[in-house]
C-alpha cells in the first residue's frame, strides 16, 4: 500500500521548501527533499480498516467506504501529510474501470483525519498535466492557506510541490478539492474527505461505535469508453459514492445497538436525498459544525445539496439488511440512456415480431415496465455495467448507482467491519406469496388496443450473450 516510487522519483529531481512555501522541482537540495513525508499509495478500491492513530491524541477513527485514511508523520508536534495529485485508474464496480484524476492512486483521495487543535502540514505534489490547488472546504484557516488559485495563492504547476499549514480549529466533517480548473478536475474525480475529531468530550458530539464517510460524485462515461466527459452539466450516467456504483459499493456493517454516524458530502451537480430504511436518524452536524441538540428532528431522508455535507446519526437497533440509497430513482441506476420512449401499456408485440424478420436482434422492451431489464442478460459493450446489476438473497436487486446496505447484526464484533453476508430472517417474518387469493383483482375497463383485450401473447425474442434466443412472453 505504501510505495517509495514517488519519493525516489522526486528525490532524484531534487526539491526543497522555497521561500514562499512552495517546494520547487528544480534547483534545491536532496537533503531538504528527504524532509518530506513519504507519499502513501493505495491500489485497491476495497474499504480499508479504520486507521487507529499511532500517535497524537486518540480518537475513534472513521471508515471510508471503498477508501482509506492517509497515514501521517509526526514531526516536532506537527502532523505531516503528503498528497499527490495524479491520474488514476479507478474501478467503479467490477467490470467497469475509469481513467480519473485523484490523489495517491485513488479517486476520491484518501481521507485526512486529525484532532481539534492539531497543527497540520500538508505537502501537495502535482503530477497532473495541468496546474491545480487544494481548497480545504469548511476549515477556519489563514486566508493564504485556503487554496483558491489566483486569489489566495499561485496555482501549483505540474511537477511542483506546495505546502499548506494550519491548525484544525474546529471539530467536524469537511472535504478537500481543487480550486483550479475545478469544473474539469472535479468531473475527473478530484476530491477527498476530511474529519476533525473533537479533542475532548464535546456537548454536541456524541461518542459513536461506527463512523462511516463517503463523497457523492457523478461521471458521464459512455459505454465502451474510460474517460469521463467533463463538459457534461447534469445528464451524468454514473452516480457514485466514493467513485463506486452499486453493486461495487461496500456495505455498512454494524453491531446491533451501535450508535452509528454516517458523514456524506456532495460534489456532484445536483442534490441527493439520502434515505435510510428501518431506522430514524438525526442530522447531528454539517460542514458548518455540530447542530445544537435543540435544533435536531427525526428524519428518514435528508437532502444533501451541492457543496453541502451532512452527518447523520442513529441507533442501529433493528437487525437485518437495510437499504440506504439516494431517493432519486435515476440515481440508483447505472449507465443508461434517457432518450427512451415509455412503452408501458403499449402492445407492440406484433410489431416486434414483424421487425424481427428484418432485424433479427431487435428487442422490444418496457411494455410491462423496466424490471425485465435486471433479469435480461443483454450483450454489453466493453467496460460498462448493466443499469441494474445487483443480486440479493431473493433474486435480482433492481438497483445500481447510489445504493448500499446497512447490515445490522447481533453477533457483529465491536470494531469488526467485515461483511457478515445476507441476513437470515427469522421464520415467518418475510413477505411471501399467499396460497389462496383473497379476491380476484378488479378487471380493467375494456379498451380496443389494451393488452387485456389482446389475443394470446406472442413470444418475444430476447438475445442472450451466448447467442441463443430466450423465449419471454
Ligand atoms: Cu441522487
Amino acid at each position: 500500500m505504501i510505495s517509495r516510487r514517488n519519493l525516489f522519483a522526486r528525490a532524484a529531481a531534487g526539491a526543497a521548501l522555497g521561500a514562499a512555501g512552495a517546494v520547487n522541482a528544480s534547483g534545491v537540495s536532496r537533503v531538504a527533499m528527504a524532509a518530506l513525508p513519504e507519499p502513501a499509495q493505495r491500489d485497491t478500491p476495497d474499504t480499508a480498516p479504520p486507521l487507529t492513530p499511532p500517535d497524537g491524541r486518540p480518537y475513534n477513527p472513521v471508515v471510508t467506504l471503498n477508501g482509506w485514511t492517509l497515514p501521517w508523520r509526526m514531526r516536532d508536534g506537527v502532523k505531516e501529510f503528503h498528497l499527490v495529485a495524479e491520474p488514476v485508474l479507478r474501478e467503479l464496480a467490477p467490470g467497469c474501470t475509469a481513467h480519473l484524476w485523484g490523489y495517491n492512486g485513488q479517486s476520491p483521495g484518501p481521507t485526512i483525519e486529525v484532532v481539534e487543535g492539531d497543527r497540520v502540514r500538508i505537502y501537495v505534489t502535482n503530477k497532473l498535466p495541468e496546474h491545480t490547488s487544494v481548497h480545504w472546504h469548511g476549515q477556519r484557516l489563514p486566508n493564504g492557506m485556503d487554496g483558491v488559485s489566483g486569489l489566495t495563492q499561485p496555482a501549483i504547476k505540474p511537477g511542483e510541490t506546495f505546502v499548506y499549514e494550519f491548525v484544525a480549529r474546529r471539530p467536524g466533517t469537511f472535504m478537500y478539492h481543487p480550486h483550479a480548473d475545478e469544473m474539469t478536475q472535479m468531473a475527473m474525480g478530484m476530491m477527498g474527505f476530511w474529519v476533525t475529531h473533537p479533542k475532548a468530550r464535546h456537548p454536541q458530539i456524541a461518542e459513536v461505535q461506527r463512523d462511516f464517510c463517503f463523497l457523492l460524485s457523478s461521471y458521464d462515461i459512455d459505454p465502451g469508453s474510460y474517460t469521463p466527459r467533463t463538459m457534461t452539466m447534469t445528464d451524468f450516467n454514473l452516480w457514485t459514492w466514493n467513485s463506486r456504483v452499486f453493486p461495487g459499493i461496500d456495505t455498512l456493517n454494524v453491531r446491533q445497538g451501535d450508535r452509528v454516524r454516517v458523514r456524506v458530502g456532495n460534489l456532484t451537480m445536483t442534490n441527493h436525498p439520502i434515505h435510510l430504511h428501518g431506522h430514524e436518524f438525526e442530522v447531528t452536524g454539517t460542514d458548518g459544525g455540530p447542530v445544537p441538540r435543540s435544533a435536531r428532528w427525526p428524519e428518514v431522508t435528508t437532502d444533501v445539496a451541492v457543496g453541502q455535507m451532512r452527518q447523520i446519526e442513529f441507533i442501529a437497533d433493528e437487525p437485518g439488511d437495510w437499504a440506504i440509497h439516494c431517493h432519486k430513482s435515476h440515481h440508483t441506476m447505472n449507465a443508461m440512456g434517457h432518450e427512451v420512449d415509455t412503452l408501458i401499456g403499449v402492445d407492440h408485440r406484433g410489431l416486434a415480431a414483424r421487425i424481427n424478420k428484418v432485424i433479427p436482434d431487435y428487442m422490444a422492451m418496457g411494455e410491462r415496465g423496466m424490471a425485465d431489464m435486471a433479469e435480461m442478460e443483454m450483450p454489453l459493450p466493453e467496460n460498462t455495467i448493466p443499469m441494474m446489476a445487483g443480486r440479493g438473497p431473493h433474486g435480482a436487486l433492481e438497483m445500481g448507482g447510489m445504493f448500499s446496505v446497512l447490515k445490522v447484526r447481533k453477533d457483529q464484533k465491536p470494531g469488526d467491519y467485515r461483511d457478515p453476508g445476507w441476513y437470515a430472517a427469522p421464520r415467518g417474518t418475510v413477505a411471501r406469496a399467499v396460497d389462496a387469493p383473497l379476491g380476484a383483482p378488479s378487471a380493467p375497463a375494456p379498451r380496443t388496443a389494451a393488452p387485456s383485450s389482446a389475443p394470446a401473447p406472442e413470444p418475444l425474442r430476447v438475445r442472450k450473450p451466448d447467442g441463443h434466443g430466450h423465449q419471454g412472453h
